[in-house]
């Protein structure tokens, strides 16, 4: 049945008839007798019978999305939109007073994902199916996901975030294979949820999980045996790989990933009866940066081993069924594995990526194109590239970078598996669901036609002149705001106003990121507002992030600011004019309360390094004005919006490479050339600071900044500080900062990932 369906038959008061059912078969009760908690498992129950109604979308040829993230986030609300029910089950559900959002707030956020490549997955299969294309994604089953953050002393700690429970969306199937690991053998099952298009058909997020995987085994924090490998395998998202025990973890993740999504296509290749000699017509593999490589090995060797095939024959054919997107050109990312570690863990891959190898070694004399280097280390992103059929970066900038730079030599043998595919983000999530006084407005404004064509946003602009209009959108902002002010208070403690300016930073802890130059600006102003200078309005500085366990210096970041938190916002002469939050647990859900409330939006990573980056792109269609470098789709949103409505700053990227090449940065340089940029590190290690802080962490990043700063904190800081300070002043023209609110949201669907997917479709996929 179709989705058109679904919501007549809804409109004919299933709905309400549906949930009834449900309590009566769940509880024995009628609704209105439920706690919160027992509503929601009614709604879930009946979501899941639409959906199972629903038409499952089929097709000639179908793509199989392989990452080890999804960071999918909570999915009762999207789902409804989804369907086109949420309003009718909002009206039901009030009418037995229960409060809608007090159901969603019930619903564990599954945490599958580490940042942003995890969300992009989780936004293309949304898009996918919104498009009618065929298409899984496959992923593993964590059982925990990415760690809860927890601050103690004003210091992350990482505790066990159990997402799983009788009421989730995972659908249990009889489907399971067995998976070698040399000699010893462990066995899978299969767990699916289901992915609603909007308005459209269902596809599904196919995630293994270990038949013998074993909670009991995590003990202190997130720490458990790394080597029981048949009790840990799908506990925990990456876990901790700076020893060799977590490295061959990962390994036998990765290798337990694709063994299963290969045996998995082949089995639905079989039931087709289709003949394997043809799968790339019917079958197309994206490989989500390289975490699932070895699936290009795998696959070749179940075709020669087991389907006889020559060699030659199944590496053409599993090279014409492979595309790989790269996500990141930071070497410290890129996978090596040293071959010895795949040879403990996967000894049956080891002959076939030595022929792969080999086959390079004897067309190539370039050691850099090779796949196994001097140091016998398997470089994973240059299997993708030698044996796919298409290698694609995710931003303009990041792609021609990849092209001219990173993998130019790479570029020159193959120029036309290279091309670019910008991110762009489901609008479903990041604007529907999350903002949907925004939503509405636009909706009011312009029709829904933007919903099913995001292009249309532009017809925003013919209100650029519109008071009436803009005030509106303004007000929406200032609701938001408001309910942000609330929000944080509840769950942080912490109090701020509502009218003052909302600049905020969320996304992974990083030092390119440059969460450490936004600190600096803190502490800039701070010492600015201490010596008499007041600024025309408050601020307010939101953080949100994650560090990784064994990342010191991204802890060490996470710790000033935290001490700058409690400094700040204690200080009577400073507090009324400045406020610093950083909110606790940073995820999907705080996020789609965040970027509907901000008006300034960071994304001052150093030019070259973000590939791409996406809460820029949800920041602008909520209608924030981004400050930021010319880096990743920074770049893209400055063409859009023009020089009038996004604030810019910072060295570019060719200048960046050429520093790197040289070696020619000096921190220490600009801290001695620059009173302001002495004052603010020099502060890092204050006794303001020492008093609630730690010297050992304090003084550790004051020092890495002073004499290594590898990301070049300081190279950009006063100009982002004469950008930052302009950008504050110009917001007091509230009708000039309406227009480049207007703006923002009128240029952005080209940001929406049905553009993204469709261009996978046109250019790679052909489904
Ligand atoms: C991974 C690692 C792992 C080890 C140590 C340091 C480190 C640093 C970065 C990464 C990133 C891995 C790939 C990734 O998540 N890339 C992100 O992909 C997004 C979706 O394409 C993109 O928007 C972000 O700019 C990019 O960082």
């Amino acid at each position: 049945m179709g989705i058109e369906r679904i919501r007549e038959q809804v409109y004919c008061h299933e709905v309400e008839k549906e949930l009834a059912t449900a309590a009566k078969e769940l509880y024995g009760k009628s609704l209105h007798e439920l706690d919160d908690a027992q509503v929601y498992d009614c709604v879930l129950q009946m979501t899941k019978d639409f959906i199972h109604a629903a038409k499952h979308i089929r097709g000639d040829k179908k793509i199989y999305y392989i990452s080890a993230e999804f960071l999918i986030g909570k999915l009762l609300t999207n789902n409804l939109i989804n369907l086109g029910i949420y309003d009718k089950v909002r009206e039901v559900l009030a009418k037995y007073g229960k409060d809608i959002t007090a159901i969603e707030d019930v619903e564990n956020e599954p945490s599958l994902g580490n940042g942003g490549l995890g969300r992009l997955a989780a936004c293309f299969l949304d898009s996918i199916a919104t498009l009618g294309l065929c298409g899984d994604g496959i992923g593993l089953n964590y059982h925990f996901g990415l760690f809860k953050q927890v601050f103690e002393n004003r210091l992350q700690t990482a505790v066990p975030d159990r997402w799983i429970t009788d009421s989730s969306w995972l659908n249990k199937t009889d489907i399971g294979f067995d998976v070698c690991f040399g000699d010893k053998k462990v066995r899978s099952v299969l767990y699916d949820i289901d992915v609603i298009g909007y308005e459209n058909g269902v596809n599904k997020l196919h995630l293994f999980d270990l038949e013998t995987v074993d909670d009991s085994i995590i003990k202190k924090g997130i720490s458990f045996d790394k080597e029981d490998i048949e009790k840990n395998l799908t506990l925990f998202l990456y876990p901790d790989d700076s020893d060799e025990a977590g490295n061959l973890l990962r390994i036998h993740q990765q290798y337990f990933m694709v063994s299963n999504a290969a045996q998995l296509i082949l089995r639905e290749l079989h039931e087709q009866q289709i003949d394997l000699h043809e799968m790339y017509k019917h079958a197309v593999i994206q490989i989500n940066d390289t975490h699932p490589t070895m699936v290009i090995p795998e696959l070749i060797r179940i075709l020669t081993e087991e389907k006889a095939m020559d060699m030659d024959e199944a590496i053409d054919i599993v090279s014409k069924s492979c595309a790989y997107t790269n996500h990141t050109i930071l070497a410290e990312a890129l996978e090596k594995w040293p071959l010895k570690y795949l040879e403990k863990v996967v000894p049956q891959l080891v002959p076939i990526i030595k022929e792969l190898d080999k086959r390079v070694r004897s067309k190539y004399k370039d050691k850099d194109l090779r796949i196994i280097d001097a140091d016998k280390r398997v470089h994973m992103a240059h299997i993708d590239i030698h044996y796919g059929f298409s290698v694609n970066g995710v931003a303009a900038l990041h792609t021609q970078i990849l092209k001219e730079t990173e993998l130019n030599k790479f570029y020159k043998i193959y120029p036309e598996k290279f091309n670019n595919k910008t991110n762009g983000i489901t609008f479903r999530r990041w604007l529907i669901a999350c903002n949907r006084e925004l939503s509405d407005t636009i909706t009011g404004l312009i029709g829904d036609g933007w919903k099913k064509d995001a292009n249309k946003l532009t017809d925003l602009m013919d209100h650029i002149n519109d008071r009436e209009a803009i005030e509106r959108i303004m007000a929406v902002k200032e609701q938001k705001k408001s309910q942000l002010c609330d929000h944080i208070k509840a769950k942080e403690g912490i109090e701020f106003d509502r009218n003052s300016i909302f600049d905020i930073q969320i996304k992974r802890m990083h030092e390119y990121k440059r969460q450490q130059m936004n600190a600096l600006y803190i502490i800039h102003k701070y010492l600015e507002i201490k010596g008499g200078k007041k600024p025309a309005r408050p601020m307010t500085f939101i953080f949100g992030a994650k560090a990784a366990p064994a990342y010191v210096i991204a802890q060490d970041v996470i710790h000033l600011i935290l001490c700058l938190q409690e400094i700040v916002n204690n200080d009577p002469d400073v507090s009324p004019y400045m406020k610093v939050v950083m909110v606790e647990n940073y995820n999907v859900s705080y996020a789609e309360k965040l970027i509907p409330a901000c008006d300034i939006s960071e994304q001052i990573s150093l030019a070259s390094k973000e590939a791409s980056g996406t809460g820029n792109m949800k920041f602008m269609l909520n209608g924030a004005v981004t400050l930021g470098t010319m880096d990743g789709a920074n770049v893209e949103i400055h063409e859009l919006v023009g020089d009038d409505n996004i604030y810019v700053f910072g060295k570019d990227s060719d200048t960046v490479i050429d520093l790197y090449a040289k070696s020619a940065y000096v921190s220490k340089d600009y801290y001695k050339k620059s009173k302001v940029i002495k004052a603010a590190v020099d502060f890092i290690t204050d006794k303001k600071v020492l008093a609630v802080g730690r010297r050992e962490n304090l003084k550790r990043l004051r020092d890495e900044l002073l004499n290594k700063d590898w990301f070049m904190t300081l190279l950009d800081l006063e100009e982002y500080i004469a950008v930052k300070d302009r950008a504050f002043a110009d917001y007091e023209d509230r009708a000039a900062w309406g227009r480049k609110m207007l703006t923002n949201i009128a240029k952005a669907g080209f940001f929406s990932s049905d553009r993204t997917i469709a261009q996978y479709n046109e250019d790679i996929w052909k489904l």
